[in-house]
């Protein structure tokens, strides 16, 4: 572990983001980094989601990852309100799949950036891994899982081969 309390804070704008969200939260378990989850709406509990990000440095979060479908602005709103790095996942909950969200995420004015991932599951597991990345330049074991990482994935597409 690198430490107990929680470095990273997993938040979504709804209950219903969840399952999208389920390969962030286990990249992290497999990651050993420590996080809490949180279920904040920018527009459904807009003071609660400011507090949050308010408080988040003080308490020793040190990477934001926000999960949110439609109209999502969870990331953006959050950042508004603290420096440190907000990584925002678009959730395919929408009619539109997703695309509305990621729009909505990644479009940020200049000044305050959303470290934008991929739509849905995909990006929920690559937003830990870049929390993971962002974390490493400050705790080098976790350098060195990441390191294990990618050559765990490297032999497993080289044992991909097809018999010839
Ligand atoms: C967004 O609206 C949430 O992030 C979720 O993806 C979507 C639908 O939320 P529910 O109506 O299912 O609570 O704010």
């Amino acid at each position: 572990m690198v430490q107990n309390k929680p470095l990273v804070g997993v938040i979504m704008g709804s209950a219903s983001d969840t399952d999208v969200m389920r390969g962030c939260m286990e990249t992290l378990d497999s990651l050993e980094i420590p996080y809490e989850v949180k279920v904040l709406s920018a527009h459904r509990s807009p003071d609660e989601a400011r507090a949050y990000a308010l408080s988040a440095k003080e308490r020793g979060i040190e990477v934001i990852i926000a999960g949110a479908g439609w109209a999502a602005h969870l990331a953006g709103a959050l950042a508004s309100h603290t420096i440190i790095p907000v990584i925002g996942v678009p959730i395919d909950s929408s009619p539109l799949n997703g695309l509305d969200a990621l729009l909505s995420t990644v479009q940020m004015p200049p000044g305050v950036p959303v470290a934008t991932v991929a739509i849905g599951a995909g990006g929920a597991r690559n937003a830990a891994v870049l929390a993971a990345e962002i974390l490493a330049l400050k705790y080098p074991e976790l350098e060195r899982r990441l390191v294990a990482l990618r050559e765990k994935q490297r032999a497993k597409v080289l044992g991909q081969d097809t018999p010839s």
